[in-house]
This record gives C-alpha cells, structure tokens and sequence, in this order.
C-alpha cells in the first residue's frame, strides 16, 4: 500500500476558528477526516501533520524520505519565502504536489511567488478543502505513471 505525508504549515491549525470570508468554516480537522475517507477509497495510507515551526517541517519532511512514497505540502505562508523548505523536499527525493485552499495567483502579489512549485510535481489551488482530495489523486496516479 503507498504511504502518503499530508504536511501543512503556519496558522493551518486555525482554519475554520478565524477569517472564515477567507478560508471557510471547515477545520483541519475536518480535512483529516476527509483525507483518511479519502485514503480508504483509494487505498493508500496517509500521516496527517501541521507544524507552525519552519524547523519542525523540515525535521518532518526529511523523516518522509524513504519511509514515504509521496507528500502532499500546504507550505503556507513559508511557500513564498523558505528556501529551507525547498532545499529539504529537493533533498528527500519525493514527488511532492503543492497545494493551496486558495487561489494564490489571484491575491496579493507577494502570494505569486513560490519557493515550493519548482521542486513540486504540480500545483493544486483554489479549490479549497477538496483540494486535498484532488491531490491525493493526483500523487496516486503521478506515482501509477512513473511506475
Ligand atoms: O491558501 C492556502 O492554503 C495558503 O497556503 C494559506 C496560507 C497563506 O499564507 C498562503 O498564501 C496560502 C495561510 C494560512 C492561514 O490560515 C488561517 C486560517 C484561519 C485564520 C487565519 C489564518
């Protein structure tokens, strides 16, 4: 069975408690719970994991490689400024899909830029929590393509 880490970073744990006009009254927990449905229907298996600690995502990041066969990263606001975070998913070695809930080319100008997509197999944004799902499949088949 493939193994999937789903890693989402800053401020992702008070989705659904604050500026629901922004990102929606759905909870990461309520992610989480759609992820594992989710797994079930596709068969893999997933870890779930929020850090608002840059440090702390990398130390996770890097305890994926080799125990994992692909990541799903909601980066947050570190996708437009960690080069630490790009070093590590050039480091582990995994096909890593990019995710947003929101349309980050359709915000501020600094949201344009990320340091995620060019070591990432693919962007997924602006879909909110189905997001997650539509990621999901989208590393399963990358991982069925390159065999
Ligand atoms: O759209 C996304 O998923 C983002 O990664 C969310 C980040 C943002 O910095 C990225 O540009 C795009 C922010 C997550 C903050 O989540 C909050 C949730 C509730 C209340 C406050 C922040």
């Amino acid at each position: 069975m493939r193994s999937f880490l789903i890693l989402n970073g800053p401020n992702l744990n008070l989705l659904g408690t604050r500026q629901p006009e922004v990102y929606g009254h759905t909870t990461l927990a309520d992610i989480e719970t759609m992820c594992r449905s989710h797994a079930d229907v596709i068969g893999v298996s997933v870890d779930f994991a929020q850090s608002n600690h840059e440090g702390v995502m990398i130390d996770t990041l890097h305890a994926a490689r080799g125990a994992k066969d692909g990541v799903i990263l909601n980066a947050g606001a570190y996708t437009h400024t960690s080069i630490a975070i790009m070093d590590a998913i050039r480091s582990i070695e995994l096909p890593v899909v990019e995710l947003h809930l929101s349309n980050i080319h359709a915000r501020e100008s600094y949201r344009h830029t990320s340091y995620v997509a060019p070591v990432a197999v693919g962007q997924i944004c602006g879909f909110g929590p189905r997001g997650y799902v539509l990621a999901m499949d989208a590393l399963l088949g990358h991982l069925e393509a390159v065999g």
